[in-house]
Parts: structure tokens; sequence; C-alpha cells
């Protein structure tokens, strides 16, 4: 936690100049050759931003949910491959070992994750089970001989944000095969370059290139036990769904800053395009679009507050983490839209990048949980609550 405003304001400044100054204006290049530069990589380790959400007692920032929801949404203003590099291992692939981890699962693993000299991924998806999370088939079985205790590994994860980049994969596996659901799942963390893993050839994306995912596949890979999350079996569809709820509001922060890029580009664009002898920013139907834009992204970034704050005071936010992900994910993809429809013909070229963002922004309508199961969330709650 940030322990007051000046250090909050000044950790903002660095994240926006940043940006500004050295991501902006890579993000062609970046998209041309779907690579990050490591001179960027290297600044992003110094800024502190692969430690973000880690304790300081680990090396992080140990930002709380609303000083994250801010750096997000500053971060959001470029390219969301430039998040992505650091996304896995402040989010999805080290809140697992924090929520549920060991002391000494989290003393060997968090600090070289802060500093950004480890890489996490989160294993989850498969390719039969995407939505439904908890039908994951890949196995992990106990296995005890004079080589220690393990467990043995088969199965493949599919869409995996960084594994290519991964020092370290969060992975959930089934170690009950008798239980087909939710509880008969664990959660392990493996080394990445352990023998019996391999790695799919990267996916050619829509957008957002620059971020990579592929299938990681286990072979017989064994995995010591130590390495269980928690040193219990049985919780790991648990420990994912507790870090996929936070995951939820942080991407949410994400939507809520690359809305305000576009916009901005839109609102730019339109105060210097002139049509019939006048900026079309003039026109009642281009301000429609202009102020529509604004009043959802507002509402967005209310919601993604509100559902921070309420998780930093302890509150249940289930409903408000996919509540936020859903309105922000859609209220973005909504901008994108228009931002293109005012940049007209421009729009749909290269050139002014808005067409890059209109592809990017697709994702977030899809990963960490799809806008239809969002809504199941938020319905299935309320149905529970009104019982
Ligand atoms: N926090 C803590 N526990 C949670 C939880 C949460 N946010 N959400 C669910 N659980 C628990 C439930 O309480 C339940 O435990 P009990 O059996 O002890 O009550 C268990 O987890 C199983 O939950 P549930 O019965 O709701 O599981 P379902 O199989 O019905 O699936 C959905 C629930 C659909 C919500 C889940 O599979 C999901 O989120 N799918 C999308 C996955 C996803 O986001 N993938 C993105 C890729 S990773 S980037």
């Amino acid at each position: 936690m940030i322990r007051d405003q000046e250090t909050l304001n000044a950790l903002l400044a660095s994240v926006s100049r940043f940006v500004r100054e050295r991501l902006v204006p890579a993000e062609n290049e970046v998209s041309e050759t779907d690579r990050i530069p490591d001179a960027i990589i290297s600044e992003m380790k110094q800024l502190g931003l692969f430690g973000l959400t880690i304790p300081e007692s680990y090396g992080g920032l140990e930002l709380t949910m609303e000083e994250e929801v801010l750096v997000m949404v500053e971060m959001g203003k470029t390219s969301p491959a430039f998040r992505s590099i650091f996304g896995t291992t402040v989010g999805i692939g080290s809140q697992g070992i924090l929520m549920d981890g060991t002391p000494e699962q989290k003393a060997e693993y968090l600090p070289r994750l802060a500093s950004g000299e480890l890489i996490s991924s989160f294993a989850l998806t498969e390719p039969d089970a995407g939505s439904d999370a908890a039908s994951l088939r890949t196995m992990a079985i106990r296995d005890t001989d004079d080589r220690g205790d393990h467990y043995i590994v088969n199965g493949t994860k599919r869409y995996i944000t960084n594994a290519p980049q991964a020092g370290i994969f969060t992975l959930m596996a089934r170690t009950n095969p008798a239980d087909k659901g939710a509880s008969g799942v664990s959660a392990f963390i493996v080394d990445a370059r352990s023998p019996g893993i391999s790695l799919g050839k990267i996916d050619k994306k829509m957008g957002q290139r620059g971020a990579h995912t592929c299938d990681v596949i286990f072979d017989n890979c064994r995995v010591p036990a130590e390495n269980l999350i928690g040193h219990v079996e049985g919780r790991g569809f648990k420990t994912a769904m507790k870090v996929l709820e936070k995951g939820r509001i942080h991407i949410a922060a994400v939507c809520v800053g690359v809305a305000r890029r576009m916009l901005d580009d839109a609102l730019r664009y339109a105060m210097d395009r002139k049509q019939f002898g006048q900026p079309i920013a003039e026109f009642q139907l281009v301000q429609a679009m202009l102020a529509d834009s604004q009043a959802e992204l507002y509402a967005a970034h209310c919601m993604v507050l509100d559902a921070a704050r309420r998780r930093d005071a302890g509150e249940n936010v289930s409903t408000e983490a996919s509540c936020c992900k859903l309105f922000a994910s859609e209220m973005c993809g909504r901008v994108a839209d228009r931002a293109v429809q005012i940049f007209g013909g421009a729009g749909y070229l290269a050139d002014y990048g808005i067409e890059r963002f209109y592809r990017d922004v697709r994702l977030f309508r899809l990963y960490e949980g799809t806008s239809q199961i969002q809504q199941i969330v938020i319905a299935r709650n309320m149905v529970r609550a009104a019982r």
C-alpha cells in the first residue's frame, strides 16, 4: 500500500510519462515486429511494474486494488500488449501463490516475480475446457518413488499468455481422476524448464501483437509435491476463481484506460478534420458519438473505482468484479467502434492506429471470462442472494 497521496501521485505521474514518452511512440514497431523491445521491458522492471501487487516484504509495491486500478487506467492509454507482458506476473500468475501459497512458496517465488526476473503464466484453459473451467482434464497424479515425492502431469493448456516468456506456470490440474468437477482440481507452481513441458507455436491473433500466447503441453512432467500450492489438494479451482475475480477488476481498469485513449484520439481528429466547411466535431451526429462514449466511460471508471474500494474494504465483490468486466469491456468495444466511425476512412487504415486498437480491444470481451460468463456470475449471485 502506498502510504501517502504524494507518493501515489508520483507513481501515477511516472507511469503516465512512461506511457506517453516510451510506449506510445513504440506502438507501431511492436505491432509490426510482434515483439516488445528488451529495453522497454527493462524500464518496466525499473519502474516496479512487475511487482505492483506483490507485498513490500517480498520486494513489490503492494498496491491496494484502488491504487492498482489507477495505475492500470494510465497503462491502458497505450497498446494493451505492453500491459500483457507484466500483467500475468502481477495478476493471475502470482495471485494464487500470494493468496493460497505456503510461506516457503511465497518466499521462494514472489521476490523474483516482483523484480521481473521471473515471469509467471496462468495455465487454466484447455482445448476442451474454456468457459467450463471446472471440466479441465489435465491430470496431476501423485507418484512417490526413489526419485522423491512428485505429481506426474499430463495434458494440454491453451491460449496461455506469456507462456513463451514464462519462468513458472501456475497450473490447474486434476489430482483426483474420480472427481470430474471443481473439487478434483489442484493448483501447482511449475518450473517452465521442467522436462516434459513443450510449447506449441505462438498463436497468430487478431490483435495485441507483441503479447504472446501458445499451447503448453505436459507430457509426463514431474512436479515436486512441495509445489502444490498451499500443500492442499482439491483447492485449485477456488484459487483460480479468486484470482480471476481480482483479475476482472484489473482488466476493467485497462478497458477504461484504452477507451480514454481512443476517445481522446477521436476527439482530436474530430476537431482537426473539416468537412462542409467546419470541424466535424461541430456536427451533432459526431457529438452524439463523443458524448455517448464519454458517458459510458465515466460510468465504467466509477464502477471500477467503487469495486476496487469495496474489495480493499474486505467486501465480497464477486458480483461487482463481473459487472465491471462486463460493462467496461463492452463499453470499450463500443468506444472503439465509434472512434473508427469518427475517423471515417482513415479509421480503417493502419497509419492512424485506431484500427489497431479496434482489433486489440476485441480480446477484452473474451479473456479472463467472456461477457456471457460475467452475466452468469452476476445473475447466479443475484438468484442465490434472493433465495
Ligand atoms: N471465489 C471463491 N470461490 C469461488 C468463486 C470465487 N469468486 N467462484 C466460485 N467459487 C467456488 C464456489 O463457491 C464452489 O465451491 P463450493 O462447491 O465449495 O461451493 C466452487 O468454486 C465451484 O464453483 P461453481 O459451482 O460456481 O463452478 P462452475 O463449474 O459452475 O463454474 C464459472 C463457474 C462458470 C463461473 C467458472 O467456470 C468460470 O469463471 N469460467 C470462466 C473461466 C475463465 O474466466 N477463463 C478465462 C481464462 S483464464 S485467463
